[in-house]
């Protein structure tokens, strides 16, 4: 038997508890609950497009409850967990809105991610099902999904998005087909729907530590990190949003994302890949007002409209872009070339969010990282020994606030390290305060690589690659990287006698079955890692030197 979730969560104190209610942040309403009270409101409204796909707000939440009545029928119950791995595409969305009105939870991996990291998660989770594309990429997901009943304390059920669906599997599209009783599905759901002060989704940390830690978030703090979300980008029931990250991140979820777009009335657009033309040509044929990029994929785009202008985003009003630092220079040309009012994300899935506001003189907007989303978000910038810097200067940055969790789930050693005794997270990011209160993201204290937006732990690859024959020692940094900003670099001490090279160590990694993204792209061969005072290996040194290389 899977443990009850509740077993595994750090709860916000009693006082803050109140404090947050009386504020009216927490709106004491499930998720799903707020999706039908939109629908409700404008059953006629456009509400997803995927293709040539395209479904009202009332289509959608009576495949939604139609969803979730079925997952009932499976033997899936409020409080269980599902790991859910899809593309970018309807399915998603149906899903995850099910889950929300049955009180099931969805852990949100991504679409990269293999054997290694799903199995940690369906078995740290203890799932009890797994909904998978049937192939993505040359990779047979379907049968991943099945092999995976193996790490999980129960019944395993594999639901599968594609035409391919397997004897042994669920067909996910047969699940979020409409219901044959659309009132009596939704008097079910009305009946079943979770707490809102119950987790609503596990989203993935970013991760410093060997594996990614979970976070739980409740109904009441996400349904309001989307709702304020949406009000800080200037979203409203005529927005139509592009998703072109992968859907399960915190950002194109709920900041404001998907969530935010159907609490608002707007319309979600899904497409599986932010490759420029194909996204441009969904902008302007579906009129897009609002997308979400990382600094990536923004410089992918600005390079693309100079080449072949940017007349296909005449509707798109706001850029969100975060996830990475965005540089300055890139930021400025983003209003000019792209012809959309940028907004600058610094979030976490973590929960503290930081947005430039819309209305922000042009300098914020491009040379800051805006500042905290809600009056009630702490943050303070503190030194080495968690005391407050002196205004202006740098420091690593801690957070409390309403919608940002107390601990992961059930990693109360990770928690001692990542939170302090009174429940401040430390983010590991080192930012500045300008004078009129915005945020600079200028480094980081955390061992971790952002490659394009992908979080990747130094720790977690250090760890892999010394299980490969003929290492002595190694030590995985952030190699600086003008496309994706930064690339995963290993220093190998070999063994004496042995010779190592990039190729073997990323076959080697390859056959442990782990997401592509965090395979080393550069090798650096030395005779001894560079250690500090207290006999660490001196990150530091190795990223000044592979910065010089
Ligand atoms: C977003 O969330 P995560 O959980 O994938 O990663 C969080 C980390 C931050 O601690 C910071 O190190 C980095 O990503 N980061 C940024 C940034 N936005 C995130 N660093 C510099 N500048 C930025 N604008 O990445 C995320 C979650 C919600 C919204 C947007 C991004």
């Amino acid at each position: 038997m899977a443990t009850p979730i509740s077993d595994g969560i750090v709860p916000w104190p009693g006082p803050e508890v109140a404090r947050y209610v009386a504020a009216g942040y927490w709106a004491g309403q499930p998720l799903g609950d707020l999706l039908r009270a939109a629908a409700d409101r404008t059953p006629e409204a456009l509400a997803l497009v995927d293709g040539g796909l395209r479904f009202t707000y009332a289509d959608l939440l009576d495949r939604i409850d139609a969803a979730a009545g079925r997952l009932l029928d499976l033997g899936l119950s409020g409080g269980d967990r599902i790991v859910v791995q899809l593309a970018n595409g309807w399915e998603f969305v149906v899903l995850t809105g099910a889950c929300l009105r049955a009180g099931i939870v969805p852990v949100m991996a991504l679409p990269g991610h293999r054997r290694t990291e799903l199995a940690y998660l369906a078995a740290h989770a203890e799932a009890a099902a797994i909904a998978v594309p049937d192939r993505l990429r040359d990779f047979d997901h379907q049968r991943l999904g099945h092999e995976l009943a193996e790490v999980v304390p129960g019944p395993w059920t594999v639901l599968v998005a594609g035409d391919d669906v397997a004897p042994g599997s669920v067909d996910l599209r047969a699940v979020c087909a409409p219901a044959d009783d659309p009132a009596a599905a939704r008097a079910r759901l009305d009946a079943a729907r979770p707490g809102s002060r119950d987790v609503a989704v596990f989203l993935l940390s970013g991760g410093t530590t060997g594996l990614p830690k979970l976070i739980a978030r409740t109904h009441d703090d996400y349904a309001y990190n989307a709702r304020a979300s949406a009000e800080v980008s200037g979203v409203d029931a005529g927005t139509v949003y592009l998703v072109t990250l992968p859907a399960g991140h915190n950002f194109p979820l709920a900041c404001p994302g998907i969530l935010g777009m159907l609490l608002a009335g707007g319309t979600v657009v899904m497409l599986p890949s932010p490759e420029p033309a194909r996204a441009f040509a969904t902008i302007a044929a579906e009129r897009v007002t609002h997308t979400a990029v990382v600094p990536a994929v923004a410089g992918r785009w600005l390079e693309h409209a100079a080449e072949h202008g940017a007349s296909e985003l005449s509707t798109l009003r706001v850029l969100q872009v975060g996830g990475a630092r965005l540089a300055d220079e890139l930021a400025r040309r983003v209003g000019p070339v792209l012809g959309a009012r940028l907004q600058q994300v610094f979030g976490m899935a973590e929960g503290l969010l930081n947005y430039t506001r819309l209305d922000d003189p042009d300098e914020v907007v491009c040379t800051t990282q805006g500042r905290p989303m809600c009056p009630d978000d702490e943050v303070r910038l503190v030194d080495e020994f968690d005391r407050d810097m002196p205004p202006g200067e740098p420091g690593s940055l801690l957070t409390r606030g309403p919608y940002t969790p107390r601990g992961y789930y059930r990693a109360p050693e990770q928690n001692a390290r990542a939170f302090t005794a009174d429940g401040w997270y430390r983010s590991g990011d080192i930012c500045r305060r300008t004078a009129d209160g915005n945020l600079i993201v200028e480094g980081r204290d955390k061992d971790m690589i952002n490659r394009a937006g992908e979080k990747i732990s130094a720790e977690e690859v250090e760890n892999l690659v010394y299980q490969l024959p003929g290492i002595s020692q190694v030590a995985a940094v952030a190699m600086p990287d003008p496309k994706l900003g930064e690339r995963v670099c290993v220093y190998v001490v070999p063994q004496p006698g042995h010779r190592v090279t990039l190729d073997q160590i990323r076959a080697g990694l390859e056959r442990m079955e782990i997401a592509r993204f965090k395979l080393p792209e550069r090798l650096v061969v030395v005779d001894e890692l560079p250690s500090t005072k207290v006999g660490k290996v001196d990150k530091k040194a190795l990223r000044a030197d592979i910065a010089a290389r």
